[in-house]
């Protein structure tokens, strides 16, 4: 029977359609380049991914331009595959050639992550898959953050947290690692905290900089509010408390809820509390 876009083939099958060593078949899977799934111990590669990385292969390099490698696109093929190591080796090596935590974790990891919730949104990813995605990428980025852990005298600290009802945590996560680069103190209080808990982390801490929360649902929006208002009522007026996340969208919206100010992304964040 022929084969169709949709039907699969086998790593031995592929190499021999590209017309080279089942080895090198592997080392794309495992790399990242060329999607497949694992089945009873087996790998499986659609007809349709083969066909479009065969077209991306003889699509030949500008002369003397290197061909741009796409980390993002890369990493995601690891994330659906479940394929941790890959992932790991992946991030190691964009690390290699030069990405700094911000560029990683913004330019690579996080659209990475928004393709597999877009994949998600059209049904064409199981709810396990991304779960397993997500915990992937959370294992990776206390391993990777590690590497640029800040030296030196702290810049005072910031207190970052979700309010109730919003589980979203690996953004809340990034921006607090990318703070903690930056030389800030961070106290991480993690996703679906109560108003009144966030006012408790909030109470006397020494040097606090900022309050940051975090809302990727928009459902999560009245629940942020009561928290900037908790947490405005024990800190004093001169620390800052910040709106940001995907729910966000504009100034207008985090001063409607009560916050100082909107930081729109975490490089804006960096320049509000460097200021
Ligand atoms: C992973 C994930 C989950 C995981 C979260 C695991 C975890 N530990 O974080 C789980 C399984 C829990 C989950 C659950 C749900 N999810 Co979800 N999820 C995602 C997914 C795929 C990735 C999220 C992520 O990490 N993105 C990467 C981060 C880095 O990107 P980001 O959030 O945009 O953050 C950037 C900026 O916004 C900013 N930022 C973020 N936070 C902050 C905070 C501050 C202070 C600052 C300065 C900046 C900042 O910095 C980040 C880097 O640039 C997204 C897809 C997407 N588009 O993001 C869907 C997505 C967010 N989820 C969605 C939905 C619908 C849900 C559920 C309602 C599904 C359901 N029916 O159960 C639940 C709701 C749970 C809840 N009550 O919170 C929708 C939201 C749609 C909407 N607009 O409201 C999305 C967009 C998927 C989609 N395409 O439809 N989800």
């Amino acid at each position: 029977m022929p084969a169709t876009p949709d039907s699969t083939v086998s790593i031995t099958q592929a190499a021999e359609r590209l017309g080279v060593h089942y080895m090198t078949v592997y080392r794309y899977v495992r790399l990242g380049h060329l999607r497949a799934e694992r089945r009873d111990g087996e790998w499986h590669v659609q007809v349709r991914d083969l066909q479009e990385f065969n077209r991306q292969r003889k699509q030949r390099p500008e002369r003397g331009k290197r061909p741009t490698v796409d980390w993002s696109a890369r990493l995601e093929q690891c994330l659906l595959a479940g394929d941790e190591t890959a992932a790991g080796k992946l991030l190691d090596d964009a690390m290699a050639s030069g990405h700094d935590l911000f560029e990683l974790y913004l330019d690579v990891v996080s659209p990475a992550m928004v393709a597999i919730g877009e994949r998600w949104a059209r049904g064409k990813l199981h709810i396990h898959e991304e779960h397993r995605a997500s915990l992937i990428v959370g294992r990776l980025l206390a391993r990777v953050s590690a590497r640029f852990a800040h030296r030196g005298p702290t810049r005072g600290t910031v207190v970052i947290g979700g309010p109730s009802g919003e589980h979203h945590g690996l953004s809340i996560t990034m921006v607090a690692d990318l703070l903690r680069s930056k030389g800030w103190n961070v106290s991480d209080i993690g996703t679906d905290v109560p108003a009144e808990s966030f006012a408790a982390a909030v109470r006397g801490v020494d040097q606090l900089r900022a309050v940051c929360v975090g809302v990727t649902l928009r459902e999560s929006l009245p629940a942020a509010r009561d928290v900037v208002g908790r947490v405005r009522a024990v800190v004093a007026k001169s620390v800052p408390i910040y709106l940001g996340g995907a729910a966000v969208d504009s100034a207008d919206t985090a001063r409607e809820h009560g916050a100082d100010d909107w930081a729109r992304d975490p490089r804006s964040l960096v320049a509000l509390l460097s200021a």
